[in-house]
């Protein structure tokens, strides 16, 4: 054991990396798996990056023994997954598919063996395309059959999972699939329609969270990953802190906010006015169900500070020569890491923290020697997780980070152009290297410190 130092994690603090099935798996027509709704949009022309699918992506649901290998040899005490829904139910509800749950238990029984903690979330992304052939997330009873395939699917495995999250970041797959149109199943609603698909994924969480805990056994844990939007004090004074708790709860009104309280913020409501999403208060007592813990996935921020106008902050944009990571949206912020459990700890009392994904796409090549010098990574990741050791030190109660992502995957509109893994991956022959970084990871989780 290394001797602790003032940089040191809190003794048992659990390391991690992410991955999620449609960005790994592959294997998308095998042992009985259903289409969803990436399937069919990455088919489409025009979509994605270069007409990338995920049809083999990592290829993980053959080399999943080969995966879990590496994560051994990096030391991670925990994994987090997700579920491909049309896997266990082809058609979103229905029969299940036994053979698609088998390969999850497979895979569990892997990770067992090697010591490794299952963190599992239930739906990232991969909607079964018949359940959009039915309306989809603007469908009320899409909520209502998510919970009943995350309750079905959390009772198989209750035995070998402890810590199940409902959904995966829910302003992703709903701002984008139904708003922006840029990720599955590429609509652009009108914005009374696009806060009533934000109504639904909420109360899908709702009604998850109280399946899955009618279906496990006791000491179950359930929560959700959300990227919640990180309002960072551009300055760190007292008045922009302040600035920032509100700003926490109002620029994530329409998701983590509403899931913590169980309300609209009458802000949000407000601003939508008559496209307001219609809802009982019924719903809103099973969107606010209590949760075990929260899940954050921290990539970058968005800054406030103090302002003197009705609602009390205002958001400073990034100038253009804001540096970021490869991906253009990626910006360099480490204090988000910190500030964004803190809020979360300070507003809503929230006990048991995850970073369930924090990592960064860098422009990786192969060097001569065959090593991959990804230092770029490794900046992102020191600052990052400096920031995070700020946190635990003063007492917010982060118990584990997963990083994103344990390898190069298929990075959904952007294809395979842009590369998020500490494990490089060459898609052509499905070779796995770890890149420098994976050195630096290791090394931070053998002496639970920073290096
Ligand atoms: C996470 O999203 C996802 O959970 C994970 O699946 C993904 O691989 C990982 O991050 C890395 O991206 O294309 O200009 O419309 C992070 C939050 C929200 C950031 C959607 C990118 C798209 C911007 N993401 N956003 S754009």
């Amino acid at each position: 054991m290394a001797a602790p130092s003032p940089r040191s994690f809190p003794p048992g603090f659990l390391w991690g990396s992410a991955t999620a099935s449609y960005q790994v798996e592959g294997a998308v027509h095998e042992d009985g798996r259903g289409p969803s709704i990436w399937d069919t949009f990455s088919h489409i022309p025009g979509k994605t990056h270069a007409g990338d699918t995920g049809d083999v992506a990592d290829d993980h649901y053959h080399r999943y023994k080969e995966d879990i290998a590496l994560m051994k040899a990096l030391g991670l005490k925990t994994y987090r997954f997700s579920i491909a829904w049309s896997r266990v139910f082809p058609t979103g509800r229905g029969v299940p598919n036994p053979k698609g749950l088998d390969f999850y238990k497979r895979m569990l029984d892997e990770l067992h063996t090697a010591g490794i903690e299952p963190y599992c979330t239930l739906f990232h992304w991969d909607l079964p395309q018949a359940l959009e052939d039915k309306g989809g997330w603007q469908n009320r009873d899409t909520a209502v059959a998510f919970a009943d395939y995350a309750g079905y699917t959390a009772k198989q495995l209750s035995d070998r999972i402890s810590h199940f999250m409902t959904l995966n970041e829910l302003d992703s797959f709903v701002e984008l699939g139904y708003g922006t149109g840029r990720f599955a199943p590429g609509l652009q609603l009108e914005l009374a329609k696009l806060a009533q698909v934000r109504h639904y994924s909420v109360l899908a969480h709702g009604l998850a969270v109280q399946s899955i805990r009618a279906a496990t056994k006791a000491g179950t844990k359930v929560g959700v990953a959300q990227d919640a939007k990180a309002t960072a004090p551009v300055i760190e004074d007292e008045a922009n802190i302040r600035a920032a708790h509100i700003a926490m709860r109002e620029e994530n009104a329409e998701y983590l906010t509403v899931i913590m309280e169980g309300k609209y913020t009458d802000a949000y409501l407000k601003k939508l006015g008559p496209a307001a999403p219609r809802f009982t208060p019924e719903e809103m007592k099973i969107i606010g169900s209590p949760l075990d813990f929260l899940g954050l996935n921290c990539y970058t921020a968005d800054y406030v500070r103090a302002a003197a106008n009705e609602i009390g902050y205002e958001q400073v944009h990034n100038p253009s020569s804001f540096p970021h990571m490869a991906s253009d949206w990626l910006f360099v912020a480490p204090e988000a890491i910190y500030w964004l459990p803190r809020l979360a700890s300070d507003i809503w009392g929230v006990k048991e923290i995850y970073i369930t994904e924090n990592g960064c796409s860098s422009d990786d090549h192969i060097a001569p020697d065959g090593h991959i010098y990804d230092s770029d990574r490794i900046m992102y990741l020191r600052n990052y997780l400096t920031q995070l050791q700020r946190a635990t030190a003063d007492g917010v109660p982060v118990k584990g980070y997963f990083l994103w992502s344990l390898m190069d995957n298929y990075e959904w509109a952007d294809g395979y152009s842009k590369r998020f893994g500490i494990t490089y991956v060459d898609f052509q022959t499905q070779k796995r290297t770890p890149k420098m970084s994976s050195d630096f990871y290791k090394t931070v989780i053998a002496r639970n410190a920073l290096a």
